[in-house]
């Protein structure tokens, strides 16, 4: 199972994520995670990329696409993998496209996560005030510049696989459990 999960942020790409990886037993790639990772390690990666992430922005292609060219190469994606917040720019979709033609491998599926950006908010508002402002980038200013970015951005993509007849798309409104039913069933 090569999946691709893609949304606006807050839509619940990583939620989901860590559920199908459970259910599936492949690995979810992460280029949140990653980065963020790389961010409290302070590696120079992390240190430039910790201004760019604070402020909503996105991460250079350059940079994003080397970590998941490397991570692809790694044993525990041989039989599939979740990529979770990857790609997020049709240069980035081109990227991968090129990555996986090198190593023999094709996508099954493209979900696109759907949510209203009221909704967006009030859960991103909501893990801010939980994890007491764990992530820099939880806060509605900085919401309201990640979902410019991504309708500037990422919101290409999904014309971009539906072309390729690889989109499903999916109520990410619905209570968490009937999210993850609903993406089963678009995947089986
Ligand atoms: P990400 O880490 O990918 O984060 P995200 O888009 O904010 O979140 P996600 O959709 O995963 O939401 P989640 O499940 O956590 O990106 C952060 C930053 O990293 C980017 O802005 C960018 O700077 C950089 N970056 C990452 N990838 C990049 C790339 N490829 N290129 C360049 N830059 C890149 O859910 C959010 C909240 O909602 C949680 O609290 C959750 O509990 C809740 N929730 C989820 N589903 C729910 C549901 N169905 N009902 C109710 N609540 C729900």
């Amino acid at each position: 199972m090569r999946l691709i999960l893609l949304g606006p942020p807050g839509a619940g790409k990583g939620t989901q994520a860590k559920i199908l990886i459970e259910t599936y037993g492949i690995p979810q790639l992460s280029t949140g995670d990653i980065l963020r990772a790389a961010i409290a390690a302070k590696t120079p990666m992390g240190l430039a990329a910790k201004e760019i992430m604070d402020r909503g922005d996105l991460v250079s292609d350059t940079v994003v696409n080397g970590i998941i060219s490397e991570r692809l190469d790694a044993e525990d994606c041989k039989a599939g993998f979740v990529l979770d917040g990857f790609p997020r720019t049709i240069a980035q979709a081109e990227a991968l496209e090129d990555m996986l033609e090198d190593k023999g491998m094709t996508l099954d599926a493209v979900i696109e996560i759907k949510a209203d950006p009221d909704v967006l908010v009030e859960r991103v508002v909501k893990r801010a005030k939980e994890s007491g402002g764990a992530r820099a980038d939880d806060n509605v200013e900085v919401l309201r510049k990640r979902l410019d970015v991504y309708m500037e951005q990422t919101a290409p993509l999904i014309a971009f696989y539906r072309e390729k007849g690889l989109l499903q798309s999916i109520d990410g409104m619905a209570p968490v459990e009937e999210v993850t039913t609903a993406i089963r069933a678009a995947i089986t």
